[in-house]
């Protein structure tokens, strides 16, 4: 039976020897685990990672192993030395900084490569035991970038969801990376790849089209026979979770004991993983200015801050815990008195029912990463509020100030903001607190954990099917004659030629494009068969096309559906678009020209076209790809359309396309028989027109929503002359 796989570099799972050498094993309380219960706990599906753990005999392992089955994990073992180099190493010394944009700590070492490359084909090599085609893997985080990839070598058809839990970068920040290429083609082993926010997704697809040359169209990257959906996932929390442990009779017990340790003091709450991404010096300092600022606050209000170690054995952290150590001691020494601490100050980790506790009892979080994926404090604090009371103030660094807009949004850089941020939170007038946390409580109901999994997995299910659409499916000798077969049995045929690439090989100048002898002498005997109605459907201009086939009875359709004109009518327009834009986007294209020798432009009347056919080889393709997001950036809001097809790059109206065109047509003229052939993706639109039974077919061998493929023009010839024999 197929199965779930989920994949992470640490189990939901902390294994501790206690004193008398029993082992004991505490379950992870974190949101994922929780979230993903509902998936691993169910039949045959596991879970597949790191312990935490280096047994001291094999009668430990084989103690471990023994659990882990009977709570459906299994354990990958990880050595000191891997730990050391591919964990803290390449893990949270080069992607960490350069993902959260610290690259001033990035510590570029070959050897934490190597590692990290290891310890990936290790997880690889482990779950492989495990699995068959038919199933599912989940993928988590960024400690296993290539383990897609891995995979997939494999297992080329299995299906497999990749999601990143923290920030992924600007191209520009991700481009520092020298093994940057070989990252993206690792995540684009997956089918899904699944960011927290929008513009993760957007800066992951930038690098994917100027780092790893491959095509994006919207959403989807193109990957050899395989298309790569990437979306955003914005991961909630475990929301009833939060807020039956807030309501629990130990909680509320818990809160009357700090309550009146704090005697009465009104309480900021701060929680967060010792980490230079969380801003707490920023905090602290910013917490200082704040009593400087408004003195009457001072013997009434405490910052409560816990801080959970982490990775305390990395230089940086060992520095910044020194640096908050120095700030608390600083400012509790400066303002404390005998019956007030400022700081109420915890290096450690608490359970749910103290940190529920603190929810309860904090006026307001502050919440303030200088970058965050998303952040789960700060919606696990709202949840918490049953009575809707108190204010959260939120970095707009962390992916969920996307979400939660109803929180005071600052920027974590702006000191004074932070200030004045504390001071609104604490006079906000109560039916402002709850008005906004009313809205913030129910949008995190809704979209809570289970739903996250659930949009996850249905979106992986439906990218599945969406390949299966696009998979590739040589025409064969069988498909050859049912086609004549359906061919000869029609009465009423219509028939959509693209034609560079498809009737001839691509050349953009007009003289070496013209139609062979061989061509026109097909499309004569196509065309003098009453029954077929044959529309030249393609991207270029009207006049060579009117030129070249003058002596024929065809329609045609140009400019990629803009200009239609049926046998023996008038041109007609598809519909009124403007060519405004043309004067604004002239001269980009003309900056690329100028830059990049044996590349022209070409005008037509609702598109422009640079053509880098001539330029040197590598050349092109570089400058291409910059055009492309350049193009694409301009497009925004325009209503403009970016196509990159053969050797070209190409920008037009949005609403016109060959699709459209060919919809027209077919409304037009009904018929028995649909034909549509064409090579590149803006023949798509046409496919995706055509009636179920249309023989569709795509020139060339990549995914598409034709019916055939077949590789060549020498194939199209071919088939087109056995129809007519
Ligand atoms: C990464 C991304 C993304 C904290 N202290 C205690 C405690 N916690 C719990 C919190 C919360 C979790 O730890 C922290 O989650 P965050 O989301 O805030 O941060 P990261 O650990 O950095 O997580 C982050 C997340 O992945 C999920 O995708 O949101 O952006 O960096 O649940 O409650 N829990 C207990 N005691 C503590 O002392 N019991």
């Amino acid at each position: 039976m197929a199965k779930t796989i989920i994949v992470s570099n640490r189990l939901p799972i902390r294994v501790e020897s206690l004193e008398d050498g029993k082992l004991s094993f505490v379950p992870s309380e974190g949101g994922l685990a929780t979230g993903l219960g509902s998936v691993y706990k169910k039949g045959e599906n596991i879970w597949l990672g790191w312990t935490g753990y280096y047994p001291k005999s094999l009668t430990e392992e084989q103690k471990i192993g023994d659990y882990l089955k009977s709570e459906s994990m299994r354990p990958v073992a990880l050595t000191l030395d891997d730990v050391k180099l591919f964990y803290e190493g390449f893990s949270n010394k080069v992607l960490w900084p350069n993902f959260h944009y610290f690259p001033q700590y990035i510590e570029y070492k070959n050897e934490y490569w190597e590692a990290y490359k290891r310890v990936n084909q290790k997880f690889c090599d482990e779950i492989v035991k495990y699995i068959s085609e038919e199933d599912t893997i989940w993928v988590h985080d960024y400690q296993l970038l290539l383990l897609p990839e891995m995979i997939r070598l494999r297992f080329p058809k299995i299906s497999i969801g990749y999601f990143n839990h923290i920030p992924f970068p600007s191209y520009e920040m991700f481009r520092l990376l020298p093994w940057r290429k070989e990252l993206l083609n690792g995540l684009l082993g997956a089918d899904l790849v699944g960011f927290h926010t929008y513009d993760d997704m957007r800066h992951f697809l930038s690098s994917v089209s100027r780092l790893a040359a491959r095509s994006v169209k919207e959403q989807h990257v193109e990957n050899g026979e395989r298309v790569v959906l990437v979306d955003s996932f914005p991961m909630g929390i475990d929301y009833d979770k939060y807020e039956s442990s807030a309501a629990s009779p130990d909680t509320i017990a818990q809160e009357v004991l700090f309550r009146t340790s704090l005697q009465g003091k009104r309480v900021i709450l701060s929680i967060d993983r010792l980490d230079y991404s969380k801003g707490i010096p920023q905090r602290l300092i910013a917490f200082e200015s704040f009593l400087e600022k408004h003195p009457e606050f001072l013997n009434k209000v405490s910052l409560v801050m816990l801080v959970v170690p982490s990775r305390d054995n990395v230089e940086q952290y060992i520095q910044m815990k020194n640096e908050i150590d120095l700030l608390v001691g600083r400012i509790n020494g400066q303002y404390g008195m005998m019956d007030w601490t400022p700081i109420h100050y915890f290096y450690r980790s608490l359970p749910l029912t103290k940190l529920s506790a603190l929810y309860r009892i904090a006026e307001v979080a502050w919440v303030t990463p200088m970058r965050d994926g998303m952040n789960l404090v700060c919606k696990e604090f709202i949840a918490s509020k049953l009575d809707k009371k108190g204010v959260l103030i939120l970095s707009e660094m962390a992916g969920s100030a996307k979400e939660l807009s109803d929180a005071i949004l600052i920027n974590p850089n702006n000191a004074d903001k932070q200030v004045e941020a504390l001071h609104l939170a604490l006079t906000m007038p109560v039916e402002e607190q709850i008005r906004r946390n009313t809205i913030m409580q129910k949008s995190l109901r809704r979209y809570n954990i289970s739903h996250w999994v659930e949009v996850f997995m249905s979106n992986l299910t439906k990218i599945k099917k969406e390949q299966k659409a696009l998979e590739i499916r040589k025409l064969d000798k069988n498909d050859l004659d049912i086609i004549s077969k359906e061919y000869n049995d029609s009465h009423r045929r219509l028939i959509f030629l693209d034609y560079d690439g498809t009737l001839t090989h691509f050349f953009p100048s007009p003289d070496e494009a013209k139609p062979d002898d061989e061509l026109l002498d097909i499309l004569k005997k196509l065309t003098e068969d009453s029954r077929n109605h044959v529309v030249i459907i393609t991207g270029r201009g009207r006049d060579p096309i009117e030129e070249w086939m003058k002596d024929l009875r065809v329609s045609m359709i140009c400019e990629h559906g803009l200009w239609l004109k049926a046998y023996g009518g008038e041109w007609k327009k598809l519909k009124d678009v403007d060519d405004d834009w043309k004067q604004e986007i002239h001269p980009v294209l003309d900056s690329y020209v100028s830059r990049t020798p044996g590349s022209f432009i070409e005008m037509k009347d609702y598109s422009l076209v640079w053509h880098f056919r001539k330029v040197e080889l590598g050349l092109g393709e570089l400058r291409s790809r910059e055009l492309t997001s350049h193009l694409k950036y301009m497009a925004r809001d325009r209503h403009l359309q970016v196509l990159e097809g053969d050797m070209v790059v190409e920008i037009k109206n949005f609403e016109v396309n060959k699709g459209s065109a060919a919809k027209k047509w077919m409304k037009k003229y009904p018929a028995d028989f649909h034909f549509a052939i064409g090579d590149d993706w803006t023949d798509e639109d046409t496919f995706g027109a055509m009636p179920d039974s249309a023989i569709t077919i795509k020139v060339g061998v990549q995914n598409s929503k034709a019916r055939f493929n077949v590789e060549s023009v020498d194939d199209v010839r071919a088939l087109l002359l056995k129809m007519l024999s």
